[in-house]
């Protein structure tokens, strides 16, 4: 089984990435074939810093090694080291409309976010099929918000196949069955986001045990003092998603345990958790970041690969499509 995510080098990773995504990945390569994208060509859609791009790039991939991905089975990998996928987004932008790209709702949140809303920000999903389709993806495990992009991904590559006979396997989205969506600590209506929620609110991955502790302990909840999901509990419900995933204990035992004990215990505990959680990986960053040549030579060598695996079915696509055959070379 092959499976294909991509994450962006954009503002500093935080909780939601980890539990939606990132742990996620290094879980699916104990079952296949993970190819990790850290997708830089689709972080300058937005104004971006050239001066941060890099760093960051390096940043992220580093932090993905952190997490558990394993360079022996894995291949994590940056975007634009592999030429073929901006290739392969001009050739799927004839396969895709105007309307459907219209009604991606990223799309009309950053756009509205934007002083210069840029084309890139538009056909930022065909990029992304792009991306999915080049490596004969079975699984793309991403968060809850990434539902849309991976439904046209779908629908772009069934219509391929039909205009042009079969090219492509049509991947299927996976999003965890806890954690797809966590909450913004202070409005825990809207998604944990470093670029759309609150800087209280949003728990980084490398943040200090300190930061992260009162960033937990002051997390909105409600007036009650039950420890429960419920309508009116989106804090509390949230918090239960974060324990659950830190310490591996169901919802449903979380909610029996502190019962009606009140908030102050159970925010200590999931601040501990979290603290915990991160620890191993804030510590293994660091000792990566501490070592640029390797780092760079297991990028290189992802890149190798990605290029490997994703050069024939650029070449499928060329092919297909009726372009006169290129020269070798
Ligand atoms: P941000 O909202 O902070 O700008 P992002 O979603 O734009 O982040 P990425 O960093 O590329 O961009 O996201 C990587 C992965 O993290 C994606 O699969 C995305 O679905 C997932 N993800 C992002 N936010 C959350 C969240 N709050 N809860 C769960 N998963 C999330
Ligand atoms: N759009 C995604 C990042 C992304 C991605 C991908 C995810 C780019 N290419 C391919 C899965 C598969 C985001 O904003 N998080």
């Amino acid at each position: 089984m092959r499976i294909f995510s991509g994450i962006q080098p954009t503002g500093a990773k935080h909780l939601g990435n980890y539990i939606g995504a990132i742990r996620e990945y290094v879980a699916y390569q104990e079952r296949g074939d993970a190819f990790i994208c850290v997708v830089d060509l689709h972080s300058i859609t937005v104004g971006h810093d050239p001066r941060e791009l890099r760093d960051s790039t390096v940043s992220v991939a580093a932090l993905l090694f952190a997490a558990g991905l394993d360079p022996e089975r894995s291949t994590v990998f940056v975007q634009s080291h592999v030429p073929a996928h901006a290739e392969a987004a001009w050739l799927l932008g004839s396969v895709t409309s105007f309307g459907e790209l219209r009604r991606m709702t990223q799309f009309k949140e950053k756009a509205e976010r934007q002083e210069f809303v840029a084309v890139g920000l538009f056909t930022y999903p065909v990029l992304q099929a792009a991306d999915i389709l080049l490596y004969d993806t079975d699984v793309v495990p991403v968060g809850e918000d990434q539902r849309q992009h991976i439904e046209l991904t779908r629908d772009v590559a069934e219509r391929f196949n039909s205009r042009y006979g079969e090219t492509f396997v049509v991947p299927r989205v996976e999003v965890p069955e806890i954690g797809a969506k966590i909450m913004d600590l202070q409005e825990p209506t809207k998604k944990m986001s470093t670029t759309g929620g609150t800087e209280q609110g949003t728990v980084l991955m490398l943040d200090p045990p300190d930061v992260l502790r009162k960033k937990l302990k002051s997390a909105v909840t409600d007036s009650g003092r039950e420890v429960v999901r419920g309508p009116g509990k989106e804090g509390i419900a949230n918090l239960i998603e974060v324990l659950s995933v830190a310490t591996g204990d169901k919802p449903d035992a979380i909610e029996a345990r502190y019962a009606d004990g009140g908030y102050g215990d159970f925010k200590a505990d999931v601040a501990d958790a979290v603290v915990e959680l991160l620890r191993p990986i804030q510590e293994r960053y660091q000792e990566l970041r501490g070592d640029p040549a390797e780092l760079e030579r297991l990028l290189v060598r992802g890149a190798e690969r990605a290029r490997a695996v994703s050069a024939p079915v650029l070449e499928r696509m060329v092919d297909r499509m009726g372009f006169v055959r290129r020269p070798s070379g």
